[in-house]
């Protein structure tokens, strides 16, 4: 872990800084261990220090990777701070500009009276965690077998008349059942019309035959995320929602064929864009091929049409285009790969072949 440490030092010798100053919670997780929601982790090229407060400690002392010292703060978190500033002589400030509010930092220039300069680094640390070490490849891995397991669940629990809601609330019941935290972000549970949202988080709507249902859920498994979309029927489906499922499904299969290392991720999602688009269904597919999956349920790298990320070793995203028809309904598939040996590596091991139930 202390490799990650590591590349922070990079950052800090980059951008001529003594330490930076770190806020967010995931970047905090990643770099620490430490899952409590206050924290300051003071980063130099010598020390590192998690400062936080006496509800915390204990767990701190107990999470924190090797080479983090953890110390509960006296007066104020800024006293204390500054104190550790003042006594390691750290003057230039490195801080994530990206998730610091305009309070907070108007804040370290006013009680951090040491420091005599801050610089915004912005996502310097979140472009270090695109790259997934084994640890964290072994962890989401897990976290989408998890996922696996839930659909594999809500398959036998799903029936007409049931709402969206009542769906939805057996999938996080079944997620913590199988040993997740919970969700890793609100369960889209989508039927009938409503598939056609996007992100059709669950409603009281009542499933009925005809319907298709747009599943688009994920869990939170030792700190990491997983992220799956299947869109199932109930009873046969209309002609239209058939041809749309198979574009849907030959455009997301070519997709993940075409992966490699090095690939722009723009090319991946021009891939199935294409397909999408000469079925005639282009303007139906109004969102992006994929995003990165990590710590966060939404990171780098972006599969879009305006991303200028190369997919490369380590990267862990999903492959989820989808095609939404106003008034008739929609069909999206997602699944969660890695990049390994220049080659993708699928996690999610659901059937994509049309489930009718
Ligand atoms: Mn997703």
């Amino acid at each position: 872990m202390n490799n990650r440490l590591e590349k922070v030092r990079n950052i800090i010798k980059n951008k001529n800084v003594d330490a930076v100053l770190v806020t967010g919670r995931p970047n905090t997780l990643y770099l620490s261990g430490f899952t409590g929601t206050t924290s300051f982790l003071l980063i130099s090229s010598e020390r590192a220090f998690l400062v936080t407060d006496f509800r915390y400690t204990i767990q701190a002392k107990q999470q924190v990777f090797e080479g983090i010292e953890v110390i509960e703060h006296e007066d104020t978190f800024h006293a204390t701070l500054n104190e550790l500033m003042t006594d390691h002589k750290l003057q230039r400030i490195g801080f994530e500009g990206n998730t610091l509010t305009f309070s907070e930092y108007e804040k370290f220039k006013e009680k951090l009276s040491f420091a005599n300069f801050f610089l915004n680094i912005g996502s310097a640390i979140d472009s270090i965690r695109m790259i997934k070490d084994q640890d964290e490849i072994e962890r989401i891995s897990e976290a989408v077998l998890l996922g696996d397991k839930v659909f594999d669940h809500i398959l036998g629990f799903i029936k007409p008349g049931l709402t969206e809601m009542q769906v939805a609330a057996e999938m996080e019941y079944a997620m913590k059942k199988f040993g997740a935290k919970g969700p890793s972000f609100e369960t889209i549970v989508a039927a009938g019309e409503r598939s056609a949202m996007c992100h059709g988080t669950a409603s009281d709507n009542v499933i009925k035959k005809g319907d298709a249902i747009v599943l688009d859920f994920g869990v939170i498994y030792r700190n990491y995320c997983s992220d799956m979309t299947r869109t199932i029927f109930i009873g046969e489906p209309s002609s239209e929602l058939k041809k749309i499922y198979e574009i849907v499904l030959k455009a997301q299969m070519t997709a993940l064929e075409s992966l490699y290392s090095g690939m722009k991720a723009f090319d991946a999602d021009k891939i199935a864009r294409d397909i999408i688009t000469e079925a005639g269904y282009g303007k139906a597919f109004g969102h992006s091929l994929g995003h990165g999956v990590g710590i966060e349920i939404h990171e780098d790298p972006r599969l879009s049409t305006k991303s200028e990320d190369t997919l490369v070793n380590g990267m862990v995203f999903t492959v989820e285009p989808g095609i939404y028809v106003e008034g008739l309904g929609g069909v999206r598939i997602e699944d969660m790969v890695v990049l390994v040996d220049g080659k993708p590596r699928n996690f999610t091991t659901s059937t994509k072949n049309m489930v009718i139930l």
